[in-house]
C-alpha cells in the first residue's frame, strides 16, 4: 500500500502538481507512514527525478519551479510531524544554518535544519543566499557552536570556504564547529576547505553535528 502511495507522491512532484502531490501526502500520513519514509521515498526521488529532466532539457525552469513548489508544499505538512516524533527538551548545541550566497535552493537545508531542531539542537535558520556577513553576525549573536552551510550549485560551493577563512579572521573559528552539505559538495571538498564535517543528508547531518558538539 505505501508503494502506491508513494508513487502517487513521486507523480504528483515530476508532473508539478502541489495539489495533488499535497493530498497524496497526506493521504500517506493517514494510513501510517512514517514522515521521514514519505520524504525519503516520495519526495526525493521525485525531485530527483526532475532534476534529471532538467539536466537532460527535458524540462524546463518552470518545471523545475513547479515541483520544487509542490514539493515544499508538502514538507510543511510534513515539518511538524517530524519534530512532533523527536521531541526532545535538552538542548544539544546551537546552530547557525543556511544557504550560502548566490543560491536560493532551500528544500534540503529546510530539511537538515528541521531534523536537527527535532534532536535537540537549538537551530537559527537564515535562509537562503546568506551572505558571509550574515553567518558572522549570527554566530556572534546567538554565540552558535555549530555552523551548518548548504550548497546546490558548483558555483556557489566557494562561499563555504569563504565562511571558514572569515571566521578564522574573526578569531571565531576555534569556538565553532562548521559542518557542510548540498548535492555538489563530498567529504573532500569539506577536507580541502577545512570544514569540521560533511553529511550526504538530513539524517548523517543530525549524527554528525551530534559528534561534532560532544
Ligand atoms: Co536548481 N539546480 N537551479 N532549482 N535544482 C539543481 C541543484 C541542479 C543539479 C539541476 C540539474 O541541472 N540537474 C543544477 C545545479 C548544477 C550545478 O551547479 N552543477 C541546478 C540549476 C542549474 C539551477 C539554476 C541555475 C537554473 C537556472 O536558473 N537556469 C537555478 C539557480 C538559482 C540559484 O540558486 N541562484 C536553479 C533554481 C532552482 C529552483 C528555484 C527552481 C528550485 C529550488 C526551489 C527551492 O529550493 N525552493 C530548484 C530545484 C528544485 C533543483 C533540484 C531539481 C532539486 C533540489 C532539491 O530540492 N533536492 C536540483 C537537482 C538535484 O539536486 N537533483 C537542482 C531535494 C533536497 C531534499 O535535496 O537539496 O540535495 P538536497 O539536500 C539534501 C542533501 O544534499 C543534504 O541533505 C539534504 C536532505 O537529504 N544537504 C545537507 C543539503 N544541505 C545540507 C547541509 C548540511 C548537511 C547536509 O550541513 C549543513
Amino acid at each position: 500500500m505505501s508503494e502506491a502511495l508513494y508513487k502517487r507522491i513521486i507523480d504528483g512532484v515530476v508532473a508539478g502538481k502541489q495539489d495533488d502531490t499535497l493530498a497524496a501526502t497526506r493521504d500517506a500520513l493517514a494510513a501510517g507512514v512514517e514522515p521521514l519514509a514519505i520524504i525519503d521515498h516520495g519526495l526525493v526521488p521525485g525531485i530527483g527525478d526532475v532534476g534529471e529532466r532538467f539536466q537532460c532539457g527535458e524540462y524546463f525552469l518552470p518545471n523545475l519551479i513547479a515541483s520544487a513548489r509542490a514539493m515544499t508544499g508538502a514538507m510543511k505538512v510534513l515539518e511538524p510531524e517530524l519534530r512532533a516524533r523527536q521531541q526532545t527538551v535538552t538542548r544539544l548545541g546551537t546552530v547557525v544554518i543556511g544557504t550560502v550566497k548566490g543560491d536560493i535552493h532551500e528544500i534540503g537545508k529546510s530539511l537538515v535544519a528541521t531534523m536537527l531542531s527535532a534532536n535537540g539542537f537549538a537551530v537559527h535558520d537564515l535562509g537562503v543566499d546568506v551572505s558571509v556577513e550574515r553567518f558572522l553576525a549570527a554566530v556572534r549573536e546567538h554565540s552558535a557552536n555549530l555552523v551548518g552551510m548548504s550548497a546546490l550549485l558548483t558555483t556557489t560551493m566557494s562561499t563555504q570556504r569563504k565562511v571558514i577563512e572569515a571566521l578564522r579572521n574573526e578569531g571565531l573559528r576555534d569556538s565553532v564547529k562548521v559542518m557542510v552539505g548540498g548535492a555538489p559538495v563530498t567529504e573532500q571538498w569539506a577536507r580541502d576547505i577545512g570544514a569540521d564535517g560533511y553529511a550526504e543528508d538530513a539524517i548523517g547531518a543530525v549524527a554528525l553535528a551530534k559528534t561534532l558538539v560532544r
